[in-house]
């Protein structure tokens, strides 16, 4: 029974109407990513990063899963072998849409962190700089995303996971931001068959055996069920 990785980025949920980053009204045609998503930047002004978070937050509470997470939810529930999504993506489409095996490795919007304890909550819908922490009441909380220079989570479930695969997918993500970047190198050279699902070439095709280029929502509905017959 083959063990299935796919990676996802911010382009599968695009067609859900959550923003990308890298296209060209991206977030960060928006907002300089040392302002918004760097510690650094959070340090010097915390509100206007949690009013970047906030915004995202009410987006991504709104949106809806679209055809490629319901199918990839479908893919997990009757595909005999393991199916394991890694997600560089912040919002909860996939759980939504049934998905239970997610490892959100840049971090969660619907999650809180106090950066004095260590305490973790489901995150308010507005988060300002002077709330406090329900564990230790100090006035430190973030919101729980891995900004760029922070260690990524779920690292001790990723390695392993990329050294088994059989196959491996990269849905919607750039091939810009590391090391989820190199994911697919390091799986082809493990063995995996990769294949990368995205609307256009990316900066990690090359490492990819298959492509197949379109919309989310049209090819990886096509992708899983092709899967499900293999
Ligand atoms: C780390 C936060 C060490 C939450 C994000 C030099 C200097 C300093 C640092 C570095 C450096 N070189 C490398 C680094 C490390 C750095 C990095 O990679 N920097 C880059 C910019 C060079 N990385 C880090 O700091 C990471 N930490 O390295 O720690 C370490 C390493 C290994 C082991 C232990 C420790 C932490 C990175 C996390 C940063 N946080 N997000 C948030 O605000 O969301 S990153 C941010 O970018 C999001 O998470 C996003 O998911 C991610 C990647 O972007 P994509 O998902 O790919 O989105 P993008 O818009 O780029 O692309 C969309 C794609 O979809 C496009 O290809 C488009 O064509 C396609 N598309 C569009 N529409 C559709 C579609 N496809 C299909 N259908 C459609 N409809």
């Amino acid at each position: 029974m083959s063990k299935i990785v796919i990676l996802t980025g911010a382009g599968i949920s695009a067609e859900s109407g959550l923003g990308t980053f890298r296209d060209q009204d991206g977030l960060w045609a928006q907002h300089r990513i040392e302002d918004v998503a760097t510690p650094e930047g959070f340090a010097r002004n915390p509100g206007l990063v949690q009013e970047f978070y906030n915004a995202r937050r009410a987006q991504a509470a709104a949106a809806r899963p679209n055809a490629a997470h319901e199918a990839l939810a479908r893919l997990e529930s009757d595909h005999a072998g393991e199916v394991l999504i890694i997600t560089q993506n912040v919002d909860g489409l996939h759980e939504a849409a049934g998905s239970r095996n997610v490892v959100h490795m840049h971090g969660q919007l619907d999650r809180a962190l106090c950066h004095a304890c260590g305490h973790r909550w489901p995150a308010p819908k507005v988060m300002q700089p002077e709330d406090t922490c329900p564990e230790c009441g100090q006035m430190a909380t973030r919101p729980d995303v891995v900004w760029f220079g922070e260690i990524p989570y779920g690292m001790e479930r990723i390695d392993p996971a990329l050294a088994d695969a059989d196959i491996f997918a990269a849905v919607g993500t750039s091939g810009n931001v590391y090391p989820a970047a190199a994911y697919g190198q390091h799986a082809r050279r493990m063995g995996a068959h990769t294949v990368e699902l995205n609307l256009e070439v990316s900066t990690a095709s090359r490492d990819f055996a298959e492509h197949r280029r379109g919309p989310a929502s049209e090819v990886v509905p096509l992708w899983v069920e092709e899967m499900l017959m293999a």
